[in-house]
Order: C-alpha cells, then sequence, then structure tokens
C-alpha cells in the first residue's frame, strides 16, 4: 500500500475514533473552557480532549512525526510528515448543539505551511451524520465507500455556493460585500459553519462552490485534497487589505475563475 493510503487508512480511523468520543462529550453536556482571537471564538473542553486523543493515537503509531492543532499548536517532527488537525471544526455549532461539525485530519508532506506543503491524506468526519469523507492523493476522494465527483457544469439556476465569516467583527461588512458580489451568480448560499464540511460538500456535488477568508491551516487541510482529488480546484490568494488572511476558494472548473475574480473583488 502506498504510503498516502497507509496515512489515509490511520487519518480514517483515528478521525472515527475521536469523533465518537466528540458526539459523546456533546450529549453529555458542552462546557466552554475559554475564548480565543475574541470572545465569539471560543474552545470547549471536548475539543482539547478530542484532539489530545488524536494526538496520542498519532504519536502512537507514527511517533517521527510532526503536528500541528488548533487547540495544542505546532511540534516538528523527525519525519517529513506533519499532521494537520482540527479537532471539532464547527466548534460553534457543536456549543449550540447544532448538528453541523466534524473531525478534520489531514497528512503533509514537506514544510508544514498552506502554501509550501503537498497533502497526502486526508480525513473529515463528520458524527452527527456518520459519514466519513476521505481522499489519499492520487487516489480520489471518497465518501464511505463512493468515489466523489465536483459538480463539473454550471447549473443555468445558478450555483448553490457556500461561505463563512470569522469570528472578529471588524471584517463582518467586508465580508457581506464580498457575499453581495457573488450572489449574481448564485442560485441560493449555505453558511454551515465549518469549512472542512463546506469543503467536503464541495467535493461530494453538495455545493457548487465554496469562498471564505481568514481559515486557519486545520480548517482546510483535508478538506482541500477532497476537492482535488475529486476532480475540483482549490486556491488560497493573500489579499492586499489585510494580508495575513487569505481568500480562499473551490469549486468544479465551470465557475471556478468567476467565483475566485468576484470572490477577489475590485
Ligand atoms: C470555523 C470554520 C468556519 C468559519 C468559522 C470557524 P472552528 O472553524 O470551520 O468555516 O466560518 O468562523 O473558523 O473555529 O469551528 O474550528
Amino acid at each position: 500500500m502506498a504510503l498516502a493510503e497507509q496515512l489515509e487508512t490511520l487519518a480514517i480511523d483515528i478521525a472515527r475514533e475521536a469523533g465518537e468520543l466528540a458526539r459523546r462529550r456533546r450529549t453529555e453536556g458542552v462546557a466552554i473552557a475559554a475564548t480565543k482571537s475574541s470572545i465569539a471564538d471560543i474552545v470547549t473542553e471536548a475539543d482539547r480532549e478530542v484532539e489530545t486523543l488524536i494526538r496520542a493515537r498519532l504519536v502512537a503509531e507514527r511517533p517521527g512525526d510532526g503536528f500541528l492543532g488548533e487547540e495544542s499548536g505546532a511540534e516538528r517532527g523527525t519525519t517529513d510528515i506533519t499532521w494537520v488537525v482540527d479537532p471539532i471544526d464547527g466548534t460553534v455549532n457543536y456549543a449550540y448543539g447544532i448538528p453541523a461539525y466534524a473531525v478534520s485530519i489531514a497528512a503533509v508532506r514537506g514544510e508544514p505551511a498552506p502554501d509550501r506543503w503537498e497533502a497526502l491524506a486526508g480525513a473529515v468526519f463528520s458524527p452527527p451524520t456518520g459519514e466519513m469523507f476521505h481522499a489519499a492523493q492520487g487516489a480520489g476522494a471518497w465518501l464511505d465507500d463512493s468515489r466523489l465527483t465536483v459538480n463539473a457544469e454550471a447549473s443555468p439556476a445558478g450555483s448553490l455556493l457556500a461561505t463563512g465569516f470569522g469570528y472578529n467583527p471588524a471584517t463582518h461588512a467586508s465580508d457581506l460585500a464580498r457575499v453581495a458580489r457573488v450572489m449574481p451568480i448564485a442560485r441560493d448560499l449555505r453558511r454551515i459553519g465549518a469549512a472542512s464540511l463546506d469543503l467536503s460538500y464541495v467535493a461530494a456535488g453538495r455545493f457548487d462552490g465554496y469562498f471564505e477568508r481568514g481559515l486557519q491551516p486545520w480548517d482546510h487541510a483535508a478538506g482541500a485534497l477532497l476537492v482535488e482529488e475529486a476532480g475540483g480546484r482549490f486556491t488560497r490568494v493573500a489579499l492586499e487589505d489585510i494580508p495575513g488572511r487569505p481568500l480562499f476558494v473551490a469549486s468544479g472548473a465551470a465557475i471556478f475563475d468567476e467565483l475566485l475574480t468576484l470572490a477577489i473583488g475590485p
């Protein structure tokens, strides 16, 4: 079995175990542990517990690999592989009891930076639905045992698009202006609140496209590979107004250039 598929198998196994822990903790009641970039940017005790489980499994299975996790930070490894992990993507949904959250685990090779890494494998597990989205480099994108492909054609009714907004109120006006620019090509818009699910849904053809500014590496590491392995396109664009808050766009080829142009704006 190729390395990418070995890493995919491990990501699937750990994501499922981690997701079941997250689901159990949700039923027991969720405690907010702290806030991060803003009062709206929360972390729950479950986020921390789930990431601890993921990290322990990875150390046991692949002790030399690096780690980049949303809650416990970065640790360089001695191999060329780094695991990029969001233990509960959609944390606010999770805290409110909205059944739209996922465990996102990706394995990347090279420099653990989104503009320099080579994504090898990824798994996005949705505990509320039991769906496992997964991909290995060159081996396609899958939902459980079903092969995924993005929507290759543009719909005459317009595109079903998804987006998201950051936790900083100061960026909401420009994000809403971006929505207004994009809406003329949309049939409708969805805002799920978990980028890894947004990207998985693009890969599955459930969305025609997705755009959002300010994602963290762990939000998109697995989902971006799913989109590309499903025949779609994914890009990360640094914008001059806030260089540290890149724009991310994902879709099938038919609408990608137009969606990117509108999302970037003048
Ligand atoms: C979330 C992303 C979502 C974004 C939210 C938040 P978290 O990640 O998945 O797309 O709109 O603002 O960043 O914080 O739930 O891991």
